[in-house]
């Protein structure tokens, strides 16, 4: 017999995946990926006897429970599941999922919704991050559909407002965790950053490109990909991060000047794939470079004047606008980054796994 796991099916901003209560996986992390495997139909290059869209952005699992500490209403733990390895990799965050995990909590009965709109505070395990989401809920429920858009989906959905309180440093040791704004790797100027997902920014033009180009053009590029493999192996020690052939970060990410009156344009490797759009995070941290003096995005980028900065930060399928707090006393320095997304209850049931992996509950 098969094993079956509750499960709600959603979209989470540009991303989507199955979503689950932290109880019904199993609790040991070897038996939970090797389900999670199993859930998406990985490793697989077509993931072809699971859930899994064969791209990284479709290959994603969320896993919420109530919240432990003081004032923290949900935990969260994202699971990135690696296409074609045997791979679950839990390290980086991933704010598109994020942006459902207050629907599937109050689906889910963790939470009640309150009149008009209900704000949860929400933390990330994979870098301990907390973040305060607001969602609609109309009449004490929750309400997927409105007059929301986000590039990257079709349609408009009901708003959902993610403001994250602490992203600096997510992974690496710190914003900045080469402890420079610049470093050179084989006379390629880069900005290695995480504020709220460790990345690896260059200009487009550097490396002979644009920076406009499809993202087909982009997936084609093979002279490309092999360029940003080498440097992202490189940028990896350089970062503090060990060893990160079979890791999904850091992100890589092309930056041009804007072209359809945005901040900066993006093409982002998410690590090997080029992004349809912009992550979540990565739209946070790109924001970040472009405030930051010295930066590869510094002389690139098109701001406003002012301390609150919204940077519209332009990707293959439009725009990804972060509004920035910045310390007054030290404008270089990112306090708060706020943001919209949607999200949408796709299918609820329950998904099944092959009998041998029973004996994991
Ligand atoms: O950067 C893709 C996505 C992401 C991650 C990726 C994300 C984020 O678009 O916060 O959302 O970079 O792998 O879902």
């Amino acid at each position: 017999m098969q094993k079956s796991i509750p499960t709600l099916f959603m979209r989470g901003g540009t991303s989507r995946g199955p979503f689950f209560l932290a109880e019904d996986l199993p609790q040991d992390i070897p038996s939970r990926d090797q389900v999670l495997l199993a859930v998406m139909g990985s490793p697989d290059r077509r993931q072809i006897d699971g859930m899994g869209g064969a791209n990284p952005l479709t290959s994603k699992v969320g896993i919420v429970s109530r919240g432990t500490l003081p004032g923290v209403d949900l935990n969260f733990l994202f699971a990135q599941v690696v296409i074609d390895k045997a791979f679950v990799d839990t390290t980086p965050n991933c704010g598109n999922m994020l942006a459902a995990v207050v629907p599937f909590a109050i689906e889910r009965g963790l939470i009640q919704a309150q009149p008009g709109t209900t704000t949860a505070r929400v933390l990330t395990l994979n870098t301990d991050m907390q973040c305060d989401v607001t969602v609609q809920t109309p009449n004490g429920l929750i309400e997927y559909e409105g007059a929301a858009n986000i590039d990257g989906v079709p349609g408009t959905s009901a708003p959902i407002k993610i403001n994250f309180l602490d992203t600096a440093g997510s992974v690496c040791s710190g914003l900045l965790p080469t402890g420079k704004i610049l470093d050179v790797i084989d006379d390629l100027e880069i900005t290695c950053i995480d504020n709220g997902m460790p990345m690896v920014l260059f200009k487009a033009e550097d490396v002979g490109r644009t920076g406009y180009e499809s993202v087909a053009e982009m997936n084609a590029d093979v002279e490309l990909k092999a360029r940003i493999e080498t440097l992202r192996i490189k940028a990896g020690h350089l970062m503090g991060l060990g060893d990160v052939t079979n890791n999904t970060f850091p992100k890589m990410c092309l930056v041009a000047k804007p072209n359809a009156g945005g901040s900066v344009t993006t093409r982002c490797f998410i690590p090997h794939v080029c992004h349809d759009a912009i992550g979540v995070l990565a739209a946070v941290t790109v924001a970040t470079a472009c405030v930051m003096e010295g930066s590869v995005c510094d002389g690139i980028c098109s701001l406003g004047e002012g301390i609150a900065k919204t940077v519209s930060v332009e990707h293959p399928t439009g725009e990804f606008s972060v509004e920035l707090a910045l310390d007054p006393n030290n404008p270089q320095n990112v306090t708060q980054a706020a943001l919209l997304r949607t999200a949408r209850l796709i299918m609820r049931g329950e998904v099944m796994v092959p009998s041998h992996l029973s004996k994991l509950f």
